[in-house]
């Protein structure tokens, strides 16, 4: 390899942008798989890796990730970013709560067990491996459960970017204010990613934050 040839590489290696670890956090239910499955189908040419999304919470219980994925905004600028679709996070996983959507007892004991290990490995990733987070709350529940100010105050002490998402305002007692009002300090974005309503004002917010 000839010289220009060695020192343009080295040149584009030293200008190249790092991709952006981006993990989708929150309670179960939010609507983070739905989110990550809607990011890779806008912005992916090749479909990516697909979340299964259900009604029962934390059915996600590994992280799933999805890499370079290039989003550009509406300024165009644009980031690359991995994206890291996280397990709910709850204080308590009570297997009697999966009895109720129909599952056997031993399906909801298997269930609360790989919750459980699924919050753990989301918190792990939390400290060890992630550049921004887009918090996930339902905008039709109380913001100020346990979980989310634990959450948020974990991604404020390690001085993570944050972006808050409140999803699900296509339903009529969706209420983003209350979230806003809850977590004045921090972006709010009310969107629904089930209809994409108002998600490109998200990936707006997303460049903004985390570029
Ligand atoms: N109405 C409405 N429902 C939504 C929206 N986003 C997600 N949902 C529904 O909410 C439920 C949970 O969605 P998921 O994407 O699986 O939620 P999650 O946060 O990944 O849940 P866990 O993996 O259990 O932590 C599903 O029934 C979704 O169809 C939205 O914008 N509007
Ligand atoms: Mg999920």
């Amino acid at each position: 390899m000839g010289f220009s040839q060695t020192f343009s590489m080295l040149l584009s290696r030293l200008f190249q942008k790092k991709t952006l670890r981006i993990g989708i956090y929150g309670p179960p239910n939010a609507g983070k798989t739905t989110l990550a499955n809607r990011i890779t189908h806008d912005w992916k040419e090749v479909s990516g890796n697909d979340g299964k999304i259900s009604d029962i919470p934390h059915e996600t219980r590994k992280a799933l990730r999805n890499e370079n994925i290039s989003i550009t905004g509406s300024s165009g600028n644009s980031i690359t970013i991995d994206i890291v679709d996280t397990p709910g996070v709850t204080t308590k996983v009570d297997y009697n709560e999966f009895l109720e959507f129909g599952l056997c007892k031993e399906e909801a004991i298997k269930r609360a067990r790989e919750a459980t290990e699924g919050v753990a490995e989301a918190m792990h990733w939390l400290r060890e491996d992630i550049d921004g987070v887009v918090y996930m709350m339902d905008a039709t529940e109380d913001p100020f459960i346990q979980v989310n100010i634990m959450m948020v105050g974990i991604i404020e002490s390690r001085n993570l970017p944050v972006v808050i998402a409140a999803n699900k305002i296509d339903l009529p007692d969706a209420a983003p204010h209350t979230i806003r009002n809850a977590f004045p300090q921090h972006p709010v974005i009310p969107v629904s990613c089930l209809e994409g309503m108002k998600i490109d004002e998200l990936y707006d917010a997303m460049i903004r934050i985390f570029r």
